[in-house]
Formats: structure tokens, sequence, C-alpha cells
């Protein structure tokens, strides 16, 4: 046997359709759905599918998309193509100096865009959001614990426009579903980019508490900010609305290592969950937050990005669990395996080198998603670490109720 068991006590279960790997964003652009391949076959390789139950996702419906998003916006995200795009109206640049030429909804055909309209798009988006959907209905009937979608958690999307390589919400959809049942849901963000959409729809509303983690400051010489540029300390929910207090912001500088993380991470984690005693709990798992991310600036290693997921696990509250950024391919695999488990107790039961003999498909594996094999690899630390210890005890601080 190849040492995974299923959890004492309770169910996890798994929501993916292989239809979302065959995406492609385009040739330069650092979204690539098969990290998610990758995934999948480390957590097969694994024989993780022995400790959980594995759904295979059916495409969400458009009614079940409008429940958050604008129903012309909806139209179009199902119907739109490359073919049909260029015949859309123009939109000028909305800052001087874009490149880029955006069409209606911020999405744009330009190889320089961030929400490109790609082939097969239209499915993928309808895909993951549907995975995302199936997983939370089996904690809303019961059925799970846990529920797992790597695909999903695309966190920047707006009611009515694409942002940040996300077109639908599937997390506010997901909260929306879980508010039926559950009369507070804690969501927590890891992912290095601040979970705007997210904060946004909620934003005057105490049943919904959003907490997020993020790279935030001055990027560059020119002044520029690590996108999206919100997500201030000051920043806890619209002022003078009863959602005013029940968002949560910890804007953090570059390079900020392990150990530092996981203050920030469980002392204010743990202060939200006392003060706001949700019901559930919404997990967005961007990779991006790795060391040696190719657009994130942290340093965190996959054993720290794991230990998140286990402090929330150990809550013992219904828990959804979404991906999200995550750019360094071999390096989002093995942080999603590695976490998927720890959500099935199976974390200390993963050997160090990647059981090739038992990956379905070997030949699925490239050169590039070897890497050394190691679960635990040591990352460059090629950030500086700009993190000062007394800013980030001013933040856990300032944070508590
Ligand atoms: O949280 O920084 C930006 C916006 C721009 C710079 C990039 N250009 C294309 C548009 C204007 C200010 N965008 C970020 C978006 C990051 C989204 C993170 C999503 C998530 O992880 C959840 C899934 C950004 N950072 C890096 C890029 N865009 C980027 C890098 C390289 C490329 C290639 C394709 C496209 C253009 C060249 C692109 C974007
Ligand atoms: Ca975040
Ligand atoms: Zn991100």
């Amino acid at each position: 046997s190849n040492g995974i068991t299923r959890p004492k006590g309770h169910t996890v279960s798994f929501h993916y359709n292989s239809g979302v790997e065959d995406m492609h964003f385009g040739k330069t652009h650092p979204m690539k759905p098969w990290r998610l391949t990758l995934t999948k076959h480390l957590v097969l390789g694994y024989g993780l599918q022995y400790a959980m139950d594995t759904y295979v996702a059916m495409p969400a419906s458009k009614d079940q998309v409008r429940a958050f998003h604008d129903p012309d916006y909806v139209d179009f995200l199902k119907e739109v193509s490359p073919q049909t795009f260029r015949y859309q109206r123009f939109i000028p640049p909305k800052h001087e100096g874009d490149t880029v030429d955006l069409g209606p909804f911020n999405l744009s055909t330009s190889p320089g865009a961030d929400c490109p309209v790609f082939d097969g798009m239209s499915e993928y988006l309808f895909l993951y959001t549907g995975a995302t959907l199936a997983a939370t209905n089996q904690l809303l009937t019961g059925q799970s614990d846990i529920a797992i979608n790597w695909s999903g958690g695309l966190h920047h999307a707006h009611k009515s426009e694409a942002s940040g390589f996300c077109y639908i919400n599937d997390i506010v959809l997901a909260i929306l579903d879980l508010l039926h049942l559950f009369p507070r849901v804690l969501y927590i963000d890891i992912d290095v980019h601040h979970g705007d959409g997210v904060e946004e729809a909620f934003q005057r509303q105490p049943r919904v508490m959003t907490l997020s983690y993020h790279r935030y400051g001055p990027y560059d010489e020119t002044g520029h900010k690590f996108f999206p540029g919100t997500g201030d300390l000051a920043d806890t929910g619209l002022k003078g609305t009863i959602g005013e207090h029940f968002a949560l912001n910890v804007p953090i500088p570059s390079g900020i290592d392990d150990r530092q993380y996981k203050y920030l991470f469980e002392s204010i984690t743990a202060r939200a969950i006392d003060a706001y005693k949700p019901k559930a709990i919404v997990l967005q798992c961007g990779a991006d937050s790795l060391g040696g991310d190719r657009l994130g600036q942290f340093n965190i290693n996959i054993k720290q990005h794991g230990e998140c997921v286990s402090f929330v696990k150990k809550q013992g509250l219904p828990l959804l669990i979404l991906g999200g950024g995550g750019y360094t391919a071999r390096n989002v695999a093995r942080a999603w395996c590695h976490e998927t488990a720890l959500a099935t107790d199976n974390g200390a039961n993963l050997p160090d080198r990647i059981p090739l003999d038992l990956v379905p498909r070997p030949q699925a594996f490239t050169g590039r998603a070897h890497g050394d094999g190691m679960l635990f690899p040591k990352f460059q630390r090629d950030h500086k670490n700009d993190c000062v210890e007394a800013d980030l005890e001013y933040m856990v601080k300032r944070l508590e109720w």
C-alpha cells in the first residue's frame, strides 16, 4: 500500500474538471492552467484520491453566475470568442500610457492584456466556477467537512468587469451560497495579491468578514503600486455602513520569511476567528505567496504555506479550500498537493520524491515539471526582506479587537 489513509472524523471532497487544463491565456501570459495538470498528477501519483471523495465538476449555469455578476456580462462571457470579440466596440485606454486596446468589460485580444479573450475561455470560466459551486454544495448538504477546488479562487473579478486574470468571481458566488445556511462566513486570502473583488462585494455586509494578507506598498522607482494597489491597513470595510469593521487587511512588504508570516497569520487569524465566531470558512490558497514565484515577492516556503491551511483546518469549521494565483508551476503543484495531503490528514505520509511509478501518465510530466522532486525545495531567497519587526507587531496590535 502507498500509506495513504482516509481521515478519521471528517470527510474531504475534491472537485475538478480536466477541461480547464487545455486552456492558454497566451504565450507570454503568466497564468498557466497546466499548473492544474501538474497538481492533479501529483495528487493522483501519491494516491490521495483514496483519502477523499473525488467529483468531476459540471460547468456552472448562467443563472448561477448571475447571482453576483451583471446579466449582460454573463451573456457576454458565455458567448465571447477571439473570432467574435474584434467586432466589439473599441474603448479607449483608461489611463494615459496604457498600451493595451481594452474592449468591453476590461477584456482584450491584445497579447499584452491581463484579461485576454482566448480560445475555450468560456468553457474554462464556467468549469472552474462549477467546481467551486459543487464544492460549496458539499458543505451545505453536510456531505463534506472540507471541499477543495484548486482551479477556483479568482478573487479580482468584479460584478461587471474582469480584472487581474479573473473573469468570474467564484469566491463571491460560493459565499453567497454559504450565506443561505451559515449566519457568518469568514473569508481568508493568502494569495500574494489583495482579495479586492471579494472584499468589495461584501464591504457593506457584516455577515461576511474578509481577511487578506498581501504584498502592498511602492512597487518600483516609478512609484507603481503592487497590483491591485488596494488593501491598506486602514481599509476595514465601507465606512458609514453596517459592513464597517468587517474587512481586515494585512499589507506586507517584500521578502517576508516563514517566521514573520507565521507570526502575522496565526495571531491575526486567531483574533479574527475569536472575535467574529464564523460558522464556515473559505480559504483562498494562492500559491504566488511562495518564494521563487514569477510574480510574487514573498520568501515563504511550502511548509509555512501549508501551515496556514492546517491552522484554519484545526478550527473544525466547514471549510472551502480554493486555489488562486501561482506562477512558478512546479511549486504551485507541490504546494497544493501537500495541502491536499494536510486536508486529509496525510501530511506525514508523503515521501519527498515524486512517486513516478504511481503517476498514471508519466509522459504528462515535462522536464520543467520534475524539478528536483523535492516537496520542500530550498527556495532562492531573491527578495530583499523589507519587513520591519516593529511594523509587523504594530499590525497585529492595530487589528486586535
Ligand atoms: O491574484 O500589474 C498589473 C496591471 C498592469 C501591468 C500589466 N499590464 C499587462 C496591464 C496593466 C497594471 N496587473 C497584474 C495582475 C496580477 C493578477 C494576479 C492574479 C491573482 O494571482 C489571482 C489569480 C500583473 N502582474 C503581472 C502581470 N500582470 C503580467 C505579467 C506578464 C504579462 C505578459 C502577458 C500580460 C502582458 C505580457 C502580462 C501581465
Ligand atoms: Ca491575499
Ligand atoms: Zn495573486
